[in-house]
């Protein structure tokens, strides 16, 4: 039999089989990965062969990972080596985030903008509860939404507390498998309870002490949304690796710097203080955001970006 991993917790493995039922599945024995280093094997999203067993719980037991058509990847730990899995066969990633309570930096959307970049992920970045925003701090987020979109990625404001620009991200979905990630506290599990009502995703607080989620949601589950449509709620994200991600590639992955590339005074410039370096005197004509050379900067020499 054929199906989907909807959810893994560790040693097992819900999968979705072609007529919509769950079965309760585990791995015999051990599938190699090629050259990953990963510390889980399969990841929700991925589509798996697997048989049922002559038991009284009918449970299945997986025995080949079809391929994969992309996956995202985080650090399993910060000092972490291995790579831990978030979700593979995805169309797109809903990045969601706040200005305020939590706070998500710069830093951290560019992160996770040039991770999904270098897996050729597209973005959508979701800008959530602008219910708290004052009018000057709703005109700081549009400024950045701003931003975002003459880069390319389609940037949207809302409220999921008060139901504001919910519908449209119906649209954005639609059809489609997308993973919703974010850091912890930023309601992703919220908007998941939004669209689709007949399912309970627990909902957690924020705390008052260091404005930060709690990890509410701790495992990645799928679900569908509607026939064709699916989203993976997963764990808040703290930080992100970009273990494979090469210093000399980092600049293909800012689409804003990409048409430039090639064009610097010298070919294998790095763009950090190179003379006749196009993309330094687009920072300085502002055709580059200062933020998002910043972002680069800090990326390029690999420093933590968790301000
Ligand atoms: N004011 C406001 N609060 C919201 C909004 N959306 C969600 N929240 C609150 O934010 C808190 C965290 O929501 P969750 O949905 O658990 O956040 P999460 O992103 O799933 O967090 P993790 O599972 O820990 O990664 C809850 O108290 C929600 O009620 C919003 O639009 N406005
Ligand atoms: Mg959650
Ligand atoms: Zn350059």
């Amino acid at each position: 039999m054929e199906g989907k991993v909807f959810k893994s917790t560790g040693l097992w493995y819900e999968v979705v089989d072609n007529h919509g039922n769950h079965h309760k599945c585990r791995l015999r024995g051990k599938i190699k990965l090629k050259g990953m280093k990963t510390s889980n094997p399969i990841a929700v999203g991925d589509s798996v062969q697997f048989y049922l067993e002559d038991n009284p719980e009918n449970t299945g037991v997986i025995t080949k990972i079809l391929p994969r058509n992309n996956y995202i990847v985080r650090k399993a730990t910060q000092k972490s080596k291995q790579s831990h899995i978030l979700a593979a066969n995805i169309d797109q990633a809903i990045l969601m985030v706040t200005h305020t309570y939590p706070k998500t930096s710069l830093g951290f959307i560019d992160r996770f903008l040039v991770t999904a970049e270098s897996f050729r992920i597209p973005v959508i970045i979701l800008f959530n509860k602008c219910d708290l925003l004052g009018e000057e701090e709703e005109g700081a987020v549009k400024k950045i939404m701003a931003l975002y979109e003459t880069i390319g990625y389609s940037s949207h404001l809302i409220s999921v507390l008060e139901d504001t620009g919910i519908d449209s991200f119906f649209n954005i979905i639609k059809g489609k498998t997308s993973l919703l990630a974010g850091h912890s506290g930023v309601g992703k599990s919220s908007l998941l309870n939004k669209v689709i009502p007949d399912i309970d995703q627990k909902i957690g607080d924020v705390s008052n002490f260091a404005n930060k989620g709690i990890h509410t949601t701790t495992f990645a589950e799928m679900f569908e949304a509607a026939p064709g449509t699916y989203l993976i709620d997963t764990p808040g994200i703290k930080e992100l690796g970009l273990s494979e991600i090469d210093r000399q590639e980092l600049s293909h992955y800012f689409p804003e710097m990409r048409d430039l590339l090639g064009k610097c005074k010298f070919h294998n410039c790095h763009h950090i203080h190179e003379p006749g370096c196009l993309i330094l005197q687009s920072l300085e004509n502002g055709d580059i955001a200062q933020t998002r050379y910043d972002s680069y900067f800090s990326m390029y020499h690999n420093e933590d970006n968790r301000r």
